[in-house]
């Protein structure tokens, strides 16, 4: 006979349960946007979860907060995979950017529990450190080649040891990814999206000078990085990417959309530049035959777009099966939650390649006290129990939300873009 009552369910408590008694969300904007999900459990220990989706950010507030919490609520936070699969299986809907950030937020949250309930930095719990440090790229940009080459040599003197350059294209009244306030570039910018324009051809002109004076100028013993946002063509992109390879670059970033993952093969079959992919990926299946046929060699996905720590592991140990190595997004629209978790992730992951970090503004760091540290070109997550990070509610509650959009591109006659 079928007893009803016997059959396991999801919320069920077991001996050394921890049952989860609040589960909120907080929306600040300390310079910009950023949505975090905390959980409180009934012993009072709490976790952190980031779910900013930069320019979209309410609609995960609402998902998280409508649809996710209300399933929470006494269920044991110990019950991490469960409630992975509970959230992903359990929705219907499958899969997307919002959904995946609110189940990354859960996730990476109840991981902050886990390991504070077990007086451990999260790396620990998962696996332990296989390195020493995370080793980070920064971000070197101007207007000129000269002012590019001038800010990567300040990066190189606070002792990075990978760059990204990205320089103005000449003819083109702006650059995505070329910022007037150097250190702390923010792409999200206007209460309605600011329309660029752009122009393959005189963007393709640009990189090559940039690359040749940037090894000119700062050798050969750093690695330098370019992201194309996805601006390209995949033949154009193999024809960069050639163009390119007398200079070496540690990645080209983001060469084409990657919808459909066999465009890379074209770029593949053009170029020996290494190509890193992944910043907007939500989920395993955006990446699996990028990875499969080894298009790319570097994965970009992160914990709070990718269905957090849990998803992460998922994707990078198929990464691992291929050679493709980590190498996450860590621009300023991914919160210091989201950053710590990255680390944590960085230092136990055996196929990590590089991190990125772009630093946060002194107002975000107020407000996510953290442990994670820089020193020497890497990035060292602390020795805190949990992730090592914490959310200062009276000082977030002084920032309200302000609507900030993300630029959009058209080609110079008038052409939505990108292709
Ligand atoms: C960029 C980001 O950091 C990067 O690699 O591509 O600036 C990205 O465009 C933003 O994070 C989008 O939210
Ligand atoms: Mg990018």
């Amino acid at each position: 006979m079928n007893d009803m009552s016997a059959s396991p369910s999801a919320s069920q408590i077991h001996h050394g349960a921890l049952p989860i008694t609040d589960a909120r969300v907080i929306i600040t904007c300390p310079g910009r946007n950023f949505v975090t999900l905390k959980i409180t459990t009934a012993e009072g220990t709490y976790g952190l979860g980031d779910a900013t989706l930069n320019g979209r950010e309410l609609a995960v507030a609402a998902y998280v907060q409508e649809h996710v919490c209300p399933l929470l609520i006494g269920r044991d936070a110990h019950r991490i995979e469960d409630t992975w699969q509970y959230l992903y299986k359990g929705a219907y809907w499958r899969g997307g950017p919002v959904g995946m950030a609110a189940i990354a937020a859960v996730d990476v949250a109840l991981w902050d529990i886990k390991a504070k309930v077990a007086g451990l930095p999260l790396y620990q719990l998962l696996g332990g450190a296989c390195r020493n440090h995370v080793t980070v790229y920064g971000h070197a940009n101007g207007e000129t080649i000269d002012d590019t080459i001038a800010e990567a040599r300040r990066y190189q003197a606070m002792g990075y040891r990978a760059i990204r350059l990205q320089t103005g294209v000449p003819g083109l009244a702006s650059t995505y990814g070329v910022s007037r306030d150097k250190m702390f570039y923010e792409p999200a910018d206007a209460h309605l999206p600011t329309e660029n324009v752009w122009s393959s051809e005189k963007y393709l002109r640009s990189v090559p000078p940039l690359f040749a004076a940037a090894r000119e100028a700062l050798g050969w013993d750093v690695h330098l990085l370019h992201d194309i946002h996805h601006r390209l063509t995949p033949i154009e992109a193999g024809r960069l990417g050639k163009d390119l390879e007398p200079y070496r670059p540690f990645w080209l970033e983001d060469a084409t959309p990657a919808e459909n993952q066999a465009a890379f093969r074209l770029i593949r079959q053009h170029t020996t530049t290494p190509l890193a992919v992944g910043e907007t990926f939500s989920s395993i299946w955006n990446c699996k035959q990028l990875i499969e046929e080894q298009l790319i060699d570097y994965i970009r996905a992160t914990v709070v777009h990718a269905g957090g720590i849990t998803h992460l592991r998922r994707i990078a140990g198929l990464a691992d099966l291929y050679g493709v190595r980590t190498g996450c997004h860590g621009a300023t629209d991914l919160s210091p939650v989201s950053m710590a978790a990255a680390l944590h992730f960085g230092l136990s992951v055996p196929n990590f390649g590089i991190q990125e970090y772009m630093r946060h503004t002194a107002e975000t760091d107020a407000v996510f006290p953290h442990a994670y540290g820089f020193e020497g070109g890497m990035l060292s997550p602390g020795e805190q129990a949990g992730l090592g990070v914490d959310l200062d509610e009276a000082l977030a509650a002084q920032y309200p939300y302000r609507r900030a959009y993300l630029p959009v591109n058209r080609l110079e006659d008038g052409t939505m873009f990108n292709w």
